[in-house]
């Protein structure tokens, strides 16, 4: 069985100072980007920062780091919407403008951290509507059960193509704990034909990284959901997706290129 590894290089929340392999510049990005292509990896998950590393849906950078990065590799570029929590939804939603061909769709608001996440219906419904046609696929980020409810609706007003594709987010405060009784229970929900990936942030990334690639999953890699190798060490994005494909490999989930994925992605 073959698995798709996604790299999540830069987030929205950590900074150089917490660790300064973290890429930020569109330069820095677009070389992480190509070496966990050349790693293994056949999607990228971009978030994008401005000059002072703020999260930004700015148009112009984010134009700028997709050409860069189609520059070097064919990697898939999977655009976040949720971008940053300070940045407003109605700037966060132009970005599919940019067709991607995944972007990111959080279905619901919620406390997240010690901030919110704004996804008011509307503009969920909005955006669901506006990448389903421009052909960009949308990626269900599922941070909680009733989320998951949220999808299935959006999918049964003919907003969402299939196959759903739906990452599992696990540990942000605000949503489900990092826990397996927590995964186990999310994906005996999801609907048949699902194609599925852990989102596991902090200290339990590897833990339920590799418990998701051991029920079948796909797996993503990256600072965005741990800034750590092991505990006191600091990673970098290569060594993280390195070892993603060696856990992957070791279970036998050959990591797919980009045109496995592609197919198993329908897009
Ligand atoms: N870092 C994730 C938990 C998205 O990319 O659309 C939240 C996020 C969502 O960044
Ligand atoms: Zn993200």
């Amino acid at each position: 069985m073959t698995a798709i590894i996604t790299v999540a290089s830069t987030g929205p929340v950590a900074t150089k100072a917490d660790n300064p392999h973290l890429p930020t510049s569109p330069e820095e990005i677009a070389t992480a980007v190509e070496q966990a292509y050349s790693a293994g990896a056949a999607v990228a998950h971009l978030h994008l920062r401005d000059e002072r590393q703020r999260p930004t849906a700015d148009l112009k950078i984010a134009r700028t780091v997709m050409e860069m990065i189609a520059d070097r590799c064919p990697i898939l570029i999977q655009m976040s919407t949720g971008v940053g929590l300070d940045v407003a939804f109605e700037d966060r939603e132009k970005l599919v403008d940019l067709r991607p061909r995944m972007a990111t769709l959080n279905p619901c608001s919620m406390s997240f951290g010690a901030g919110e996440f704004r996804n008011p219906p509307a503009g969920v419904r909005r955006l669901a509507a506006k990448m389903r046609d421009l052909g960009v696929k949308a990626e269900l980020e599922i941070y909680d059960s009733g989320h998951l409810d949220e999808c299935l609706r959006l999918r049964d007003e003919g907003l969402l193509p299939e196959p759903l594709q739906f990452s599992i987010v696990l540990g942000v405060r605000g949503g489900m704990a990092a826990t397996a009784d927590n995964l186990v229970s999310t994906v005996r929900r999801l609907p048949e034909g699902s194609v599925w990936q852990v989102i596991a942030i902090g200290r339990s990334n590897l833990e339920l990284t590799a418990i998701g690639l051991a029920m079948g999953g796909n797996a993503r890699a990256g600072l965005e959901d741990t800034l750590y190798l092991r505990k006191g060490q600091l990673a970098d994005n290569l060594q993280l997706v390195e070892r993603t494909v060696t856990l992957a490999r070791d279970i036998d989930r050959e990591p797919v290129g980009v045109d496995g994925a592609t197919r198993l992605l329908g897009l």
